[in-house]
């Protein structure tokens, strides 16, 4: 890493480090918590692999201090963590103020270290008792996600100045309620559509909720939403075939999430694939405009490119780029037949591509194709490898190269005049990575599940002496 330039930095650009919730706090029935929807999937039979579920994590609940401590000590300019819905509402009901509290305390440690705090407030943990009442295929889920922003921000609004609604809304609406890879784990087109846009409407009510106590209060506020988005790479870019695939997942993945929120408005071909589900059932009058309310960043998630062929996979192909725990279920809604055939590139214990270039891309496309976009922030970037321990060391060349090989595509971006303002690593911790369980290593730092020591990796070593070479070049 220390062969990056480090003067290309602009001044103030923010080094962090993501997680969230349901990943590392365990606790998950404790200090007043009850199940969210993560907690209730993981307990049904073949849902996640081994059987593993979000019960204990990484017991972050317990060792917070310690963790920030960690934090501290890669110096880390910000922490992006996620608040757990049915920690701080459980069971739809009144506010938990011991859930609060821990969130409160947390917040307080991280502004004791330095650490700006970067709260996260869906990272996918819906209650599950809002699930029984028909979760985010109802439109009530949306005002009550304004709610629980409001309970949030009463108790930290004084502390934390930078707010996130969403993240990633594909994985929690299509991936969810249509592929079925996720909680709650569902298989309908017609439900997932109903989440998506849902979620779309429960974002802008919770914005303008934030925005209107911030206002109230005098306090300054910085709000947004992070998004997975992906370059979709036609497979034969000569096949029209291929290309439709790629214009599609393009607009079923980026712009069904991006367009409401930028331009405030649902991509015209995306509805018209649509159409047999009717999609403009679930939108009412106003809807767009409250989901169009400004926002101050964007938050880009980005692992790998997306490889789409309209055609087959052939039978023994290597399995896509989600979990294979439901071989046959996809993500996709229509009819077409969308694979992603592997490219010749590198892979990480994901099976995902290595493509620092698309990184690169995606930042430098974004502002071109929406030159209304807020400023952007690298809010996940990472990679799973089969980490081994050797006594107290865990080297890890591969994700430490990764890491260096993403930030210098984030410094070329922004040399060709990519709008970026920060870069988190995923993650900061091993910790439950949703259908794999544990068996997927994205920490820096290595976690021992039997007796929960944590060991920075090379990976953080590195990672922190790229913070510490940028600092020093100011
Ligand atoms: O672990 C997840 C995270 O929760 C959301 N983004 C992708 C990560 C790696 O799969």
């Amino acid at each position: 890493m220390n062969t990056l330039n480090t003067t290309t930095w602009p001044q103030g650009f923010l080094w962090g480090s993501a997680t969230a919730a349901a990943q590392i706090e365990g606790a998950a029935h404790e200090g007043g918590k009850e199940d969210s929807i993560w907690d209730h999937y993981a307990r049904q039979p073949l849902a996640v692999a081994n059987g593993d579920t979000p019960e204990v994590a990484v017991d972050h609940y317990h060792r917070m201090n310690d963790d920030v401590q960690l934090m501290k000590e890669l110096g880390l300019d910000s922490y992006r963590f996620s608040t757990s819905w049915a920690r701080v509402v459980p069971g739809d009901r009144t506010p938990n103020a011991e859930g609060l509290d821990f969130y409160s305390r947390l917040v307080d440690s991280l502004l004791e270290a330095n650490i700006l705090p970067w709260l996260t407030l869906y990272h996918w943990d819906l209650p599950q008792a809002l699930q029984e009442k028909g979760g985010w295929a109802n439109r009530d889920t949306a005002y009550r996600f304004a709610e629980y922003a409001e309970a949030v921000y009463t108790a930290l609004g004084d502390r934390v100045s930078h707010w996130t609604t969403f993240n990633e809304p594909l994985c929690s609406s299509l991936i969810g309620h249509v592929a079925g890879e996720h909680a709650p784990g569902l298989t309908d087109p017609n439900l997932g559509l109903a989440a998506l846009h849902h979620q779309h409407l429960a974002h802008g009510l919770a914005a303008n909720r934030l925005r209107e106590l911030a206002t109230a209060r005098s306090r300054e506020i910085e709000l947004g939403i992070t998004l997975n988005l992906t370059n979709a790479v036609p497979n034969d870019p000569s096949d029209p075939i291929d290309r439709d695939a790629a214009r599609r997942i393009d607009g079923l993945w980026n712009r069904m999430f991006l367009e409401p929120l930028v331009l405030g408005a649902y991509p015209t071909d995306v509805i018209d694939d649509l159409r047999e589900y009717n999609f403009e059932q679930y939108v009412q009058e106003g809807d767009l405009e409250i989901i169009s309310a400004p926002i101050d960043f964007l938050g880009v998630n980005h692992y790998h490119d997306d490889n789409v062929s309209g055609h087959p996979a052939p039978r023994d192909a290597t399995p896509g780029l989600r979990p294979t725990t439901k071989p046959g279920r996809s993500p996709f809604v229509g009819s077409e037949f969308v694979t992603m055939p592997p490219r010749d590139l590198p892979r990480t214990a994901m099976d995902w591509e290595v493509n620092p270039s698309g990184l690169r891309h995606l930042l430098v496309r974004l502002g071109k194709e929406y030159p209304t976009l807020p400023p952007l922030y690298v809010t996940e970037n990472g990679a799973s490898y089969d980490d081994t321990r050797e006594g107290d060391a865990i080297d890890d060349p591969q994700r430490a190269s990764y890491i260096a090989q993403h930030i210098q595509a984030v410094a070329d971006a922004i040399a060709d005049g990519a709008d970026v303002r920060g870069y988190f690593v995923w993650s900061l911790l091993d910790n439950f990575e949703w259908a794999w369980g544990y068996n997927k290593r994205f920490g820096i730092v290595y976690v021992d599940y039997d007796t929960q020591e944590r060991i920075p990796k090379q990976s953080a070593k590195e990672y922190a002496a790229l913070i510490a070479a940028t600092k020093a070049a100011v």
